[in-house]
């Protein structure tokens, strides 16, 4: 498989403001004539919304955590078959809301799983597919439990505390693994997202349209396939590094590839 599109994640704790980010990053994209596929982890497609409900269900509670990833695994690999690599494959910019290295934080540092089993498991097709860029959204620990708590209770019928309900030192590992992985690994940016929304959302598009920026310019000069990836190194290699925080540069990561995240 070719793969032409960009496809980005989204990570952070709870009430890092991911969602409202990607909402106004797509709206963004769109005004620039790059509309993206927006979706989310767990979900993004039927099964992936039925394992959602069950996962999050605060009646799962006392779910092995070998079950629970194994759940969170069986989404993504229906999410990556039927949406994102398609979208992949028609040239789209994916924009997902959490992805592995949710589970990686979640039931690698949170549950104490290994993260080698966590990457073995992502090294089977398709779930080798691997992110252009992920942005992790920093936000203090407690502050950001707060604002999802507050949300949950606006949004009672949602059904889906059931991770709010853990502990301040779950997530407390769960920040400090995706610190961890982020510098440990090539591809990741830190943005913090402690600040007013719209500063946010400007460091979030000065790493996001240049990138997005040559799938359009791909289009409009119908280059061939050579060219085509040759522009897309080169405008990842000169995503600007200002804004994050002691991020690690960002690269082409390839579609399957052992041993990565
Ligand atoms: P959102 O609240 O960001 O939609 O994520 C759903 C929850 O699923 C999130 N909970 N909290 N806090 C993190 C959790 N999750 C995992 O534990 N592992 C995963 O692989 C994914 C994708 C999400």
């Amino acid at each position: 498989m070719r793969r032409r599109g960009i496809f980005i994640t989204f990570e952070g704790v709870e009430g890092s403001g991911k969602t409202t980010q990607i909402r106004r990053l797509a709206r963004r994209l769109r005004k620039e004539g790059i509309p993206p596929v927006v979706t989310r982890e767990p979900g993004g497609t039927a099964l992936g919304d039925a394992l959602r409900r069950l996962l999050l269900d605060p009646a799962s509670a006392g779910m092995p955590p070998l079950t629970e990833l194994l759940l969170y695994a069986a989404a993504r690999a229906d999410h990556i078959h039927r949406v994102i690599q398609p979208a992949l494959e028609r040239g789209r910019v994916v924009l997902c809301d959490r992805y592995l290295d949710a589970t990686l934080a979640y039931q690698g540092y949170g549950r104490g799983l290994p993260l080698d089993l966590i990457r073995r498991i992502h090294s089977v097709p398709p779930l080798g597919l691997r992110p252009d860029l992920t942005l992790l959204l920093e936000i203090d620990v407690e502050k950001g439990l707060r604002r999802a708590r507050r949300r949950d209770e606006a949004l009672r019928s949602s059904g889906e505390g059931r991770f709010e309900a853990e502990s301040l030192e779950f997530h407390r590992r769960v920040a400090a693994g995706y610190r961890r992985l982020t510098l440990s690994r090539r591809g990741y940016r830190r943005i913090d997202a402690s600040g007013p929304i719209g500063e946010v959302a400007e460091k979030i598009a000065r790493f996001v349209l240049p990138l997005a920026g040559a799938i359009r310019t791909e289009r409009g000069s119908r280059k061939t396939a050579g060219e085509h990836s040759r522009i897309h190194r080169s405008v990842v290699a000169r995503t600007p590094r200002s804004g994050a925080r002691g991020g690690a540069g960002v690269g082409r990561r390839a579609v399957a590839r052992r041993g990565g995240r």
